[in-house]
């Protein structure tokens, strides 16, 4: 039984070592170059987090609470099928036993439960997928779900493997210089499949496709290096949907025959040299180095690279920084989230001492559900050097690198286009200065001392004059973020354009009853959005809507739960025109199915006022550029609790007044403000002090306000 069945590849961390596996990849780089369609995720969501050893059912909690709202668009899971029963390692979910999805972590209800919740919440799902290898034992034995084996033999339950589906070489790598060995030897005794073989292959493929009709959205293949880039594209064209995001873990070392610029024809490959630098730099070396990296020819190209401060291999051996370096180990996240290179993920597990330690978990090895603020889970995902970082990210998504600055060591600084700007102080004493941004005017809040709180900020404020300036101080190691979707209640003025605001305001009902709703659409001749669409919102009882920036053309259009369910009018799709337009059970139709009229004075009340259904029609007249939508959000729960992000949309039926009315406790008294909301989701609050309505006891109220400007 190994003691370490994880490969560490190159196991260096002296700095010479390091300039030396980056002085060869130099060399190596222009190979990659070609760079053959391959799917990324889509739309501005982009950060995946890892909740290693996670169980299936906290996930779900964890996609509702934290990482929807705080606009995550992915999490990855552990290995979801059924492994070696050991109690107390985390690495038994690397020791496959068959490709029955049930594990430690959850059943395979549990995990398609969870894949549906996550969905909801905006959340796709990726998995770690173990395919190089069974398990590591060589007597006989019974795997978590009952399976029996022993050494190269896995009966099943369907297909399953025999001696004949394993590599021949039955020893141990020995040399990470002969690429044979690498490829068709054991790692650390794991029994090495054939993936040369068709039938294996198709084994392989059948799982991945499994995975897939649960709702899987990702791969992140576990020890891709030790699978021949050949083996595994053959693997990767037997899958159902071409579409998934694949990330592989090929750890890059000098002088080594395999490198990972063999697999960006795959998809993305994580960036273990990128993650070995941000420690060098963060344990003494300079901040200021980093400035040119998403270009530097030591890396791979910034469309192909999964970035990362560490994962559950390194944070073990050393090879990267690790929750255990404390603040300098979320300065290191705050830059990874900041800065335009690679697709990052977050990694977040629990604290250990002994590196073979297992997640906290009851005496069969079951893992015990993840509460955060309990146990030994960090819960790194909820900081906000993460979670606050993500929606920074989400904010500046498509803008490049501006206003660089540093001290020449360890101090610096830098712009995301006109929507976000970072200061990072890695040195022991705050840091205070005027900063050059080019930050629209306005009142900030910094987002990794607090954030948005109501009409102000929760943490420090920040102001950014007309010139671009803003005078701050960054405490000792420690850092800033200011982004246009973390604005005080002050702003300056929103950009208008009255003539620009032609869009169309698709209605669906919610007859079907999904857990969630999106539109995937097209306008004219354009492109398709990106599969499975964008989310729609409530709108009101029985229907949720969203604006489509169709610019007065035709809007094509089919509707998914996001999860495999779809109505696109019995393959004929949709065909949506003017500036509203409703779907129910089929039939199309062009008038808001949300509409208020002025309500009638209800001449004969007859049902008891604590039966009635008090609703608030909430009006504003605001003019909005396409992709703009209107929101109100306010002190009740109905109305978000304060959070742009649970604001309730507004229709732009009647533009250029937006309108929506919310059912809400009859005879209340709520504070609300209006909201904006750009494509890329950041969000500008219209100025001056909270709005107040009283509920009436019954009926709908309808109010009619002016943006603030
Ligand atoms: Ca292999």
């Amino acid at each position: 039984m190994p003691t370490t069945p994880r490969p560490t590849g190159a196991r260096r961390s002296a700095l010479g070592a390091l300039l030396a596996a980056l002085l060869a990849l130099a060399g190596l780089t222009a190979l990659g170059s070609a760079t053959p369609a391959v799917a990324a995720p889509s739309g501005p969501r982009t950060t995946a987090v890892n909740l290693f050893q996670w169980t299936w059912t906290s996930i779900a909690r964890e996609c509702t609470d934290t990482l929807g709202p705080a606009g995550y668009g992915w999490v990855q899971t552990s290995p979801p099928n059924e492994h070696v029963r050991l109690a107390g390692q985390w690495w038994t979910s690397y020791q496959p036993v068959s490709y029955k999805i049930e594990s430690k972590l959850g059943t395979r209800a549990e995990y398609k439960a969870m894949i549906d919740t996550c969905r909801a919440a905006g959340v796709s799902v990726s998995t770690d997928v173990v395919i190089n290898h069974m398990s590591g034992q060589t007597g006989s034995g019974t795997g978590w779900a009952g399976t029996p084996f022993s050494e190269e033999s896995y009966p099943g339950p369907a297909g399953g493997y025999g001696p004949q589906d394993f590599h021949s070489c039955r020893t141990n790598i020995a040399s990470y210089s002969d690429r044979y060995q690498v490829q068709n030897c054991r790692l650390v005794g794991l029994q090495d499949l054939n993936t040369g073989s068709e039938y294996v292959r198709q084994e392989i493929a059948d799982y991945l496709n499994d995975l897939i009709s649960l709702g899987v959205r990702g791969f992140r293949v576990d020890a891709a290096k030790h699978i021949a880039a050949t083996d595994l594209a053959a693997i990767k064209a037997k899958i159902s949907d071409q579409s998934v995001y694949i990330v592989q873990e090929v750890i890059g070392a000098s002088g080594e025959p395999v490198q990972p610029s063999e697999y960006t024809g795959i998809g993305d490959v994580h960036e273990f040299t990128y993650a070995r630098n941000l420690k060098s730099v963060f344990n003494g070396g300079s901040l200021a180095s980093l400035q040119g990296i998403a270009t530097a020819s030591w890396l791979l190209p910034s469309d192909r690279a999964g970035v990362f401060v560490d994962n559950h291999d390194t944070e073990r051996n050393g090879e990267t920084l690790s929750y255990k370096d404390g603040s300098t180990y979320r300065l290191a996240n705050v830059f990874m989230l900041a800065y335009p290179y690679g697709t990052p993920t977050v990694y977040s597990g629990y604290a250990f001492g002994n590196n073979d330690a297992g997640a906290p978990q009851q005496g069969s090895g079951k893992v015990d559900d993840a509460v955060c603020g309990q146990g030994t889970w960090t819960c790194a995902q909820r900081w906000n050097e993460t979670a606050h970082m993500v929606g920074f990210r989400n904010a500046v998504a498509g803008t490049s690198l501006t206003q660089w600055w540093d001290n020449g060591s360890n101090q610096i600084a830098f712009g995301r286009g006109d929507r976000g700007y970072v200061a990072i102080n890695r040195a022991g004493s705050a840091l205070t200065r005027t900063f050059s941004t080019s930050l629209p005017a306005g009142r900030y809040c910094d987002v990794i001392s607090g954030g948005v709180s109501g009409s102000g900020c929760s943490g420090t404020t920040v102001d950014v004059s007309s010139s671009g300036t803003a005078s701050f101080t960054v405490p000792a190691n420690g850092s800033v973020a200011l982004h246009v979707g973390a604005r005080s209640g002050s702003t300056t003025s929103p950009t208008t354009d009255p003539t620009s605001g032609t869009g169309t305001t698709v209605y669906y009902a919610t007859t079907k009853g999904w857990s969630g709703y999106r539109i995937h659409y097209r306008v004219g001749n354009g492109a398709w959005t990106a599969v499975p669409g964008e989310a729609m919102a409530a709108a009101c009882t029985g229907w949720v809507s969203r604006q489509v920036a169709s610019g007065g053309g035709a809007v094509t259009a089919a509707f998914t739960d996001g999860s495999g369910q779809w109505d696109n009018n019995g393959s004929s799709n949709y065909t949506l025109t003017g500036s509203v337009a409703s779907v129910k059970d089929g039939v199309v139709g062009s008038t808001n199915p949300c509409g208020t009229s002025t309500p009638t004075p209800t001449s004969t009340p007859t049902s008891s006022p604590t039966s009635s259904a008090a609703q608030v029609s909430f009006g504003v007249q605001a003019t909005t550029v396409v992709g703009q939508n209107v929101f109100v959000v306010g002190s009740s729960a109905e109305l978000g609790g304060w959070d742009p992000a649970k604001a309730v949309a507004l229709s732009s039926a009647a533009y250029p007044v937006w309108r929506a009315a919310v059912p809400l406790p009859a005879g209340s008294t709520v504070q609300y403000k209006y909201v904006r909301k750009d494509a890329s989701g950041a969000v500008t609050w219209e100025s001056g002090a909270n709005r107040s309505v009283t509920v009436p006891a019954s009926g709908v109220l309808t109010v009619t306000d002016t943006w603030r400007s």
